[in-house]
């Protein structure tokens, strides 16, 4: 007899979680249905490499019908929810959007799994998210490293930190977070929040610090090659700035040599610390959560902290440039009105119960990313002088 196929239905499927999602299930012979909104422009890029392998149906998450209409239609075993109006800085000037996505739209998919008529058949995971830690963070201590009579405080967040949330985006997903654990407990439906701590990838969106930085290094190295210097030769170079905020190689001024001009990285606050982790990694725990006998709430992240700083010593430091300050200015417009200063998660229960690790180092992290953004300007660079 042929064994049934396990299919899974996944909101939000055209996102940097929902392409790695798909791949993994594809992988393990799922049958994938992934709900995409109308949108006027090709949002498919993610997963254009799968695309005749999976099911793509239109619908949006904030529109009660089409929500429950594919829950019935596609009978799937799981539902994934990865959408979201997801960038914090966003959610300050579209709180309404970021509420009725972020907030509504789980409710939305909960309702319909309670209304399908397999309520009992239907497991859920719910993308729940460090940001609702907010300022908060649990404190233990623990012995030096070097010096083991002595103890230093490590502040952590875990499934026992309290939430503070500090923006509309993090109150959005604290209100989904606790409507999964009451549909939980009200329904007995199988319901878990994976609360995964920032993962970025090759992938991931171009607003989100980490690949606004890598995308720019890449455009960089473009541009040095072009102009046939090596990005660390600029470095050591004497770089000057005009007052449009340009990098200028060596002593020649934007106004003579205008080409000979590149924007500087414009970010805000380089401070804020967060534990980073690679998105291939993280889609791996999401199935994990889903496979195991009872549901509950896991944090999932890499157990090590880094500024923004760290990310661009490192960024800069794979193309040879050890100071990249000549390179980066501070525009107060990437300041939020308030900020989350500090985030590193334990995730020791997830290691426990669901024998999970990280794979992916930060360093390697911030590497594949950067190589990425530069093999990607390349393409691109050819396939225009192709076109000439
Ligand atoms: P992402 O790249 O921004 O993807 C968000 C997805 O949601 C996209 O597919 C987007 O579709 C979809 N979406 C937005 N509004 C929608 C609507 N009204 N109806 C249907 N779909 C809609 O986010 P991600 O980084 O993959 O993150 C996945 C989930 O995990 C999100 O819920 C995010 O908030 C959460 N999370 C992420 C992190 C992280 O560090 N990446 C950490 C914790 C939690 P379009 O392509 O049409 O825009
Ligand atoms: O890359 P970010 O925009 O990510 P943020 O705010 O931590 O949110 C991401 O991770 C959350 C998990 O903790 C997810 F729930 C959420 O969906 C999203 O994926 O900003 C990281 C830090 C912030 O402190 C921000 O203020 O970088 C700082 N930053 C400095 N300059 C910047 C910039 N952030 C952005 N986006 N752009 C800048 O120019």
């Amino acid at each position: 007899m042929m064994e049934k196929r396990m299919k899974a239905i996944i909101f939000g499927i055209t996102g940097q979680d929902g392409s790695y999602l798909a791949e993994s299930l594809l992988r393990m012979k799922y049958e994938v249905v992934g709900i995409a909104r109308r949108v006027s422009v090709d949002t498919l890029q993610r997963i254009s490499h799968i695309l005749p392998q999976i099911t793509i149906v239109e619908g949006d998450i904030t529109d009660a019908f089409s929500v429950s209409n594919a829950i019935k239609e596609y009978e799937p075993d799981e539902i994934y929810n990865l959408a979201a109006q997801s960038h914090v800085g966003t959610s300050f000037t579209q709180p309404s959007l970021t509420w009725d996505v972020t907030a509504g739209g789980c409710l939305n998919i909960l309702e319909g799994i309670r209304y399908s008529g397999r309520k009992d058949d239907i497991k859920f995971y719910q993308a729940s998210s460090s940001e609702m830690f907010g300022k908060n963070y649990s404190v233990e201590q623990v012995p030096m490293y070097m010096d083991k009579d002595k103890e230093h405080s490590l502040k952590f967040q875990n499934e026992n930190t309290p939430f503070a949330p500090q923006s509309p985006y993090a109150i959005a997903k604290l209100a989904s977070h606790h409507l999964v654990r009451n549909y939980r407990e009200s329904y007995g439906i199988f319901a878990c929040n994976g609360i995964l701590f920032n993962h970025e990838s090759e992938r991931r969106g171009e607003k989100f610090v980490t690949r606004k930085i890598t995308k720019w290094i890449g455009k960089f190295v473009e541009w040095t090659n072009n102009i046939g210097l090596k990005p660390a030769d600029v470095a050591n170079s004497f770089v000057i700035f005009d007052e449009n905020n340009m990098v200028v190689p060596n002593g020649h001024f934007a106004d003579q040599i205008t080409t000979w001009t590149f924007p500087i990285l414009k970010l805000g606050n380089l401070d804020a610390k967060r534990d980073w982790g690679h998105a291939e990694d993280y889609v791996r725990a999401m199935w994990l959560m889903m496979q195991q006998e009872v549901p509950d709430d896991y944090v999932v992240a890499t157990g090590e902290t880094h500024s923004v700083r760290d990310f661009l010593d490192a960024a800069f430091y794979r193309i040879g440039i050890e100071e990249w300050d000549a390179y980066v200015g501070i525009d107060p417009k990437y300041y939020r009105p308030a900020e989350v200063d500090y985030l590193l998660g334990c995730p020791k229960k997830a290691k426990n119960l669901l024998s999970w690790k990280p794979e992916i180092s930060f360093t390697e992290l911030v590497h594949k990313m950067v190589e990425h953004d530069i093999n990607e300007e390349a393409k691109l660079q050819r396939s225009r002088l192709q076109e000439i």
